[in-house]
Parts: C-alpha cells; structure tokens; sequence
C-alpha cells in the first residue's frame, strides 16, 4: 500500500474546540461536478433605496423613523428573537420535557450609510468605526447578559434577509450551545496543560505554516485544521485577548485591516460578493463575567457556503447531517488559495 498523503487519502480530523470529528476525503475532488449550478444574479445595489428600512432616513416597520446616520447605526430588532421581560416557564421534574428561561434582547447595526458598501469596499477607518461600535454594544449589554453574540449574515444564501451592509448582536440570559461546549473543551485543555487552547493552536500554526491566510503581529487568519466548510476561517488573537472589549487601539487598527483584506480575498475567489456567517467568540459576560478565563482566546469564525464557483455551494445535509461533517478540498489546499489571492484591491475595481 501506498504512504499516506494528506492531499490524496482519506482521513478524519479532530475538533478540540467541539470533540468532534471531521472527514476529510480529498480524492473526491478529482469527480465530475453534475449538482446545483444557479445563474450569479449580480445585481447593482443603490447607494440609497428609499424603500430599505436599513437606509438613513428611512422608515421602518415599527413606524420610527431612522436618523440620517453617516456612520454607524445600532437600533433593537423590531422583531426580536429575546425579549428583556417575560414570565419564566416552570420548573419541570420530566427528564423528557425540561424548559428554561430565556430573556435577552436583539439589535441591528448598520455599518455604514450607503446600502452598496459591504466589509471590502469600505476603508480601514470605516472598518474601525465598525469594531468600535461592536466593543460600545458587548460592553453595554455584557453588563446584564451572560452571551452577546455579535455576527454578520452576509448573503441571501446564508439567511440575511437586507441587502443593506449590517450586523445583528443578540444578548441572553443563558449560556448558548456552542459557547457552553467551546468552554468546557477550552477548559479541559486548560486544565491539563495550563495554557490557553488557542494561544497554543495559533503559535503551532505559525511554526507549521500550512494553514495560514494572512497574518499581522496581533492577529492570525487561519483554515482551521478541522474546518468543516469549504473556506471557513478562524481570526485568531495573538495578545491572550480574552474578549473583544479588551483589545487595544492598536489591535484594532490591525483587526480592520485584516477584516478588509479577508472579506477581499472572499470576494475576490470567485468574483462575487462572497456569503457567510460569521461571529466573535469570547469569554462569557454578565453573571460569568468573574469566572476564571485563562481558557479562552478571543477569535471570530467565519462559515462561508461557496465551494467551486460563485454559485455552487456545499450543504450540510446526507452523511453531514445525520453522522458527521465532511469536506473534499482539504484546509491546506484552501488555505493556499485564500493566502495566493490579492487582499489589496478588490476584484470590482480591475473593471
Ligand atoms: P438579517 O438580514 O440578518 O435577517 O438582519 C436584518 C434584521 O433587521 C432582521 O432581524 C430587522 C429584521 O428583524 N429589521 C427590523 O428590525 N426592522 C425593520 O424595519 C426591517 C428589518
């Protein structure tokens, strides 16, 4: 039998972050392509529509009006998943049907006034306006709630449902899923070894370079090992940042920086304004905010669809969605593509 090549055979991959496993099988990448290929509908978005209740000035579907914002924009959900006051379900002895409370509140922050201005087109400072405004809203409600959760879905194909460039922050009461299992993980790691999981993980990246995208001195762009979307990234910090309200002014110059020239390499991929869902991971707030939180490091991870083209896109359904994910282009591979494309100037500006 052949050595074993990464790149060629088959092979499962470990997630310390969720305990679960990934398979990787590269040689299908060598198959012939007969799924879903749409037309890209690359429609020209205006500046301004009078009609878009994300546009300054504009009316929304509350009856407030918008102020006419030249920045940054924030406002709550007017149709909130989390609502701050509601009665409590009750206390229930059945394993089989166990409730708990749930209180929270959802906003909306627009990143900037033009509806055609997305991450890559927006400049450095713009990008810092935003971060700013993100580190204003999780000090603010990291007060009161155990959770804010700040995330982009960028895309109609990722669920965003408002052309407009934007970003939504919800804040609970409760400690969701995939934070309640990154930190258990990050805190086994911790305790066996006495260093942050992913302090350790970004320093062996940088050794093996395999796996990076980009990188600047307080921040590294990775394909983590197990990711399991095809371009998935990691936005590691590099200074023991625990949360995003700790970083300084210079970490957040650079973050802007690296935001720009990811989301450009993003669309720079398959020419297109490249989907995803993305979000800041941290150490909790509110009630948790005491807690020992030597185990976290603070990192985004960015969950893009696009696989081959501008149009097909992978899902997790089949195999994916009742045993375990499972990708044919290995991070390596697209790594090395995300790290070989220009973050500079966007593909948009060649025409
Ligand atoms: P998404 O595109 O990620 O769905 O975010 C847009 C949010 O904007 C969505 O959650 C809110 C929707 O509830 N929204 C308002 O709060 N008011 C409006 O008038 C329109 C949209």
């Amino acid at each position: 039998m052949s050595k074993f090549e990464a790149t060629e055979h088959q092979h499962t991959r470990f997630n310390p972050l969720t305990g679960q496993w990934i398979l990787v099988s590269p040689h299908r990448m060598k198959r012939p392509w007969s799924g879903q290929e749409e037309h890209p509908q690359q429609v020209e978005l205006a500046e301004f529509d009078p009609k878009n209740p994300l546009c300054p000035g504009v009316i929304r579907a509350n009856g407030v009006k918008n102020p006419a914002y030249t920045s940054t924009f924030v406002f709550t959900n007017d149709f909130p998943a989390l609502l701050e006051d509601v009665p409590l379900p009750p206390k229930s002895d059945d394993p089989l049907f166990q409730t708990g409370g749930a209180r929270g509140t959802c906003k909306v922050m627009c990143f900037h006034p033009k509806s055609n201005k997305t991450l890559p087109l927006m400049s450095p400072k713009e990008i810092r306006s935003v971060i700013d405004s993100w580190i204003k809203e999780y000090r603010e409600l990291g007060v009161k709630y155990t959770w804010v959760q700040i995330f982009e879905n960028k895309g109609a194909s990722m669920g965003c449902s408002n052309p407009h460039p934007h970003c939504q922050i919800w804040a609970c009461s409760f400690l969701p899923n995939e934070p309640r299992i990154k930190d258990d993980h990050l805190l086994r790691y911790y305790q066996t070894h006495g260093r942050a999981l992913l302090d350790d993980y970004a320093k062996k990246e940088l050794v093996k370079n395999e796996r990076i995208v980009l990188d600047n001195p307080d921040w590294l762009v990775v394909v983590p090992f197990w990711a399991s979307w095809p371009f998935e990234t990691m936005i590691i910090s590099r200074n023991g940042n625990r949360r995003i309200s700790d970083l300084n002014q210079q970490q957040i110059n650079n973050l802007a920086i690296v935001i720009k020239e990811l989301t450009t390499k993003y669309d720079n991929l398959f020419k297109c304004s490249f989907p995803y869902s993305m979000g800041w991971h941290g150490a909790p707030t509110g009630d948790l905010a005491t807690q020992p939180d030597g185990h976290w490091t603070l990192h985004a991870t960015y969950y893009p669809p696009l696989l081959r083209s501008a149009t097909v896109r992978k899902f997790m359904v089949g195999f994916e969605l009742l045993c375990q994910a499972q990708r044919d282009l290995t991070a390596e591979q697209a790594a090395d593509k995300l790290r070989h494309l220009c973050g500079k100037k966007h593909y948009s500006e060649h025409i």
